[in-house]
């Protein structure tokens, strides 16, 4: 019932069914899978595509035989599985030349290496047949701001960013890029941290109309901040060309849970916005298992996450058909329309027509708003006892 349809898009990273359970207190608890596993995998829950990073598929030194081989490897693990490649981005956090981050490292050999990194694994990314290039900038910040200019930082990324789209237009790609802020971990601090900075960010670009958004549910809820708000926002300046869908708890580590797993309410709202506004882009799971996971119990995290996803899906179907809900939400938005001269464009009349109205401020506090009504509703829904 709960069954993924190509339509659906619902991407992995190779990194996320990957992982093996490495974190900054422990050694791999899994051994490593290859990419090839990995896209098989992904087919076995229903995926509809894949994404990588360079070397999530290539590894940094490999040779051009290896490079070769693994591509083939790779394109045949596609077409056996049916999955695509919507997405590609670059590793610029791994190596510890980017210590000190890529495009915003204080050394312009770093700065310029990233460049050419990513020149390459967008190449590879359009060879796999990618539309959307992210940039996630894992190591683009400070843990003091005593050695790096934050104004020098910034232009820097832009004028990479400029550069790389530039370069996008002379090879005659079709390419979009995603940026995906993220507000601290694995940096103290790491710059344009939240969906309205890059937002603002991307108007100073010389092309504005080639970068969008990619908002990860995790990124946002680190901060303490509403996810579903910010996609919301990124969806209205027509800049939503990607989503990260996992979960976290706030103020703890960076946890990459399955979709759903810590706040469902939260998912919720998110997949309903979502699927309100019809948006059509892939919908990537980047998340990953526990630690104490084995592969089996990673197929049934990567299984999850699809069927989370689907049945939000339904239950914001529901909430949409839910005649009650519904005459909640009627109550609580109502209008007489007696308003409507005001609610437009300013005019010198319409200004000074409302100048004249006596509003009633006393029955405007007391209007009731059965929001405690509705959201037990919600609650009920889903909890299943509607
Ligand atoms: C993270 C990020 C990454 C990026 C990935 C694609 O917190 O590590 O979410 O997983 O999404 O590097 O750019
Ligand atoms: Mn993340
Ligand atoms: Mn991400």
């Amino acid at each position: 019932m709960y069954t993924a349809k190509p339509e659906n898009k619902f991407t992995f990273g190779l990194w996320t069914v990957s992982n093996v359970g490495r974190d900054p207190f422990g050694e791999p608890t899994r051994k490593p899978i290859t990419p090839v596993e990995a896209v098989h995998m992904m087919a076995e829950v229903g995926a509809y595509g894949v994404n990588f990073h360079d070397n999530d598929l290539i590894p940094i030194n490999a040779t051009t035989g290896e490079r070769n081989r693994i591509i083939a490897d790779f394109k045949k693990a596609l077409n056996d599985t049916g999955l695509v490649v919507p997405m590609a981005t670059t590793n610029l956090f791994s190596d510890p030349a980017f210590r000190d981050g890529a495009f915003t490292s204080n050394d312009p050999k770093v700065r310029a290496y990233a460049l050419q990194k990513t020149m390459n694994a967008i190449d590879l990314g359009v060879e796999l047949g990618a539309k959307i290039y992210v940039f996630w900038g894992g190591r683009e910040g400070v843990e003091t701001d005593s050695g790096k200019s934050a104004l020098s930082a910034g232009k820097w990324f832009r004028d990479s960013l400029n550069y790389l789209t530039e370069y996008v237009l002379d090879q005659g790609y079709d390419l979009k890029f995603a940026l995906e802020p993220k507000p601290n971990e694995p940096r103290g601090d790491i710059y344009l941290p939240t969906v309205g900075a890059m937002l603002g960010f991307i108007e100073t670009l010389d092309h504005p109309e080639m970068v969008g958004l990619n908002p990860e549910v995790a990124h946002d809820t680190m901060a303490g901040l509403n996810f579903m708000h910010a996609v919301a926002q990124a969806w209205d300046a027509g800049k939503l060309f990607h989503i990260d869908l996992n979960d976290q708890s706030p103020g703890r580590y960076d946890q990459d849970f399955r979709f759903g797993a810590y706040n469902i309410k939260n998912a919720f709202f998110l997949v309903k916005l979502l699927e309100d506004v019809g948006y059509d882009g892939p919908r990537h799971f980047d998340a990953h298992a526990y630690r104490s996971s084995n592969y089996d119990d990673v197929k049934a995290f990567a299984a999850g996450c699809i069927r989370t996803y689907l049945i939000l899906k339904e239950k914001a179907a529901q909430f949409n058909a839910d005649p009650e809900i519904q005459a909640l939400l009627a109550e609580i938005t109502a209008d007489d329309g007696s308003m409507a001269p005001f609610q437009g464009k300013y005019s010198p009349e319409n200004a000074a027509a409302l100048r004249a109205v006596e509003f009633n401020r006393q029955a405007l506090g007391e209007r009731g708003q059965p929001y405690e009504r509705l959201d037990q509703l919600v609650v009920e829904l889903l909890l299943g006892a509607r």
